[in-house]
């Protein structure tokens, strides 16, 4: 553990991860200064109360001189991105700019299993959580999934399962999981990143980092993913390929999710009982068994985890059925390959999609060679329509519905009944919501409204 007593730390950004990094540097104490852009009445009461009866000081409206100043050491909330002046400012100084993942690094005396990617970060990391506490360990899920690490700081934990993001490995430096895993990559995030080199660099550098004596899960199909340096022991996993010459791997084998270490070989779930649907989640569930097996679980308790376990919220999450219409939830598809997955998990149908939101300027061309197939019709909203329009329109997608409103999308895809509406909107919601999960549980009122209206006849 570093000593902190009196070392002047400034937390820049108070969301819940800054509170969480000034609270547990204040109680091992550290002088530390809160440093918010917001004025003080954006921020949630039970926020402040919390620093002010940790007697915390904070301020508001900006970074001043004096908050730059006088630090030893900022810690960095992962919302702000490398190119913004209070970054440069900070690097300016010569003293260091971390985040809570590399401030728990350094001092948690836990083994920490890191689970990135561009997609099935949360669904992977509950998923590893899921098994491994079944099995009897205390592990739970923590990191950009919500839970910021270091408010587990004071608990007897067995592992932290840390869904990290590349904003937050932006501000790690020698973060080195003892289990690394890495789901894909695909371009996202380019309103945060400076280019897409700079976004695959930096989830790179978790693998760089890693120790001999530490392991590294990652997706033999991916070829950003497979080609990353490590001197970390690799468990590849793949969905389209057994990996003979591979003395271990998890692997898909007469569709039996299948995993090979040590000599041995596990045959664990049938695809047709894995609890979550879709080929994507074949790949997060292949992620999740190479975690937990070099974590020692039981495979009998992951085999029956993987049957049990089912999606979370707001990820291709089933709603309600009105007049023979199913609605589906898929609100976290914030990019386009994501809500590529989304259609796809719908072998049978063509599909009702409703997209659009903010729009995060990738390419739409993956998404309309898909559409074309999949889509029955799509159904647009938010600021992206116009882009989104005039795309598809150019390569022939004719079946376009621009609507106002979410409420008008779903009586929109009730009207056409033209197959089950999924709402994978393959942009982030902040044109028009606070979040994904604000948009995806508004959706949902909005569609068991619906359904309770039509049931009685209106
Ligand atoms: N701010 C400043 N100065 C600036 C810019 C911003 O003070 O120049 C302030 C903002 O006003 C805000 C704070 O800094 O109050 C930003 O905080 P934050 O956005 O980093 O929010 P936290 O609440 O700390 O949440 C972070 C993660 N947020 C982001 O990465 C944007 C959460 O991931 C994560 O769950 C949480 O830590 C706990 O670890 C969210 C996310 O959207 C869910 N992640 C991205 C994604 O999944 O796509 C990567
Ligand atoms: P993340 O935390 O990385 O955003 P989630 O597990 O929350 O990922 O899933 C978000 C969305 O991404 C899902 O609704 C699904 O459409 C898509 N998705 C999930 N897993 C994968 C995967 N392995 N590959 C591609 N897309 C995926």
């Amino acid at each position: 553990m570093e000593i902190w007593k009196d070392k002047k730390v400034t937390v820049l950004g108070l969301g819940k991860s800054g509170l969480a990094s000034a609270l547990y540097l204040k109680n091992r104490g550290a002088d530390v200064l809160v440093s918010e852009f917001s004025s003080e009445d954006k921020v949630p009461e039970a926020t402040k109360e919390a620093l002010s009866s940790a007697g915390i000081p904070t301020e508001f409206g900006g970074h001043s001189d004096e908050a730059i100043n006088r630090s030893e050491l900022f810690i960095i909330s992962p919302g702000i991105p490398p190119t913004s002046a209070v970054v440069k400012r900070a690097r300016g100084t010569g003293c260091e700019v971390i985040s809570d993942i590399e401030l728990a690094y350094r001092e948690l005396d836990v083994p920490i299993i890191a689970i990135t990617g561009t997609n099935g970060k949360s669904t992977t990391t509950s998923l590893v959580s899921y098994i491994l506490e079944q099995d009897g360990f205390s592990a739970p899920a923590c990191g950009n999934i919500g839970v910021p690490i270091l408010s587990l700081a004071d608990r007897k934990l067995d592992f932290l399962v840390a869904e990290i993001s590349s904003f937050q490995l932006e501000y790690a430096p020698t973060f080195a999981p003892d289990i690394s895993v890495w789901l894909n990559l695909t371009p996202d995030h380019l309103d945060w990143h400076p280019n897409l080199d700079h976004y695959i660099e930096t989830k790179r550098k978790m693998f760089t980092n890693q120790k001999i004596s530490q392991f590294a899960v990652l997706n033999h199909d991916d070829p950003i993913v497979i080609t990353s340096t490590t001197v970390a022991e690799i468990l590849p996993f793949s969905i389209m390929s057994e990996m003979n010459d591979h003395v271990q791997a998890v692997y898909v084998s007469d569709n039996f999710i299948c995993c090979r270490r040590n000599m041995r070989e596990y045959v664990l779930c049938h695809l047709s009982e894995l609890g979550i649907r879709g080929a994507h989640n074949v790949e997060n569930a292949l992620a999740a068994v190479g975690a937990t097996i070099l974590a020692g679980a039981n495979p009998e308790t992951i085999d029956s985890c993987l049957k049990s376990f089912k999606a979370l919220e707001h990820r291709l999450e089933y709603v309600d059925t009105i007049d023979g219409i199913a609605f589906y939830n898929d609100s976290k598809a914030t990019n386009t390959v994501s809500a590529i997955k989304a259609l796809e998990a719908f072998p049978q149908d063509k599909v009702v999609l409703i997209a659009g939101g903010k729009d995060k300027g990738t390419s739409l061309g993956d998404l309309i060679d898909v559409a074309k197939k999949r889509c029955a019709a799509i159904i647009l909203i938010g600021e992206a329509t116009g882009r989104f329009q005039a795309e598809f329109n150019q390569h022939g997608i004719e079946n376009i519905f621009p609507v106002a409103t979410l409420e008008a999308a779903v009586k929109m895809g009730l009207e056409l009944r033209l197959g089950p509406v999924v709402l994978s909107p393959a942009c982030s919601s902040f044109d028009m919501f606070k979040n994904y999960e604000e948009r995806g549980r508004v959706f949902k009122d909005i569609v068991r409204e619906r359904g309770k209206e039509v049931a009685a006849g209106a």
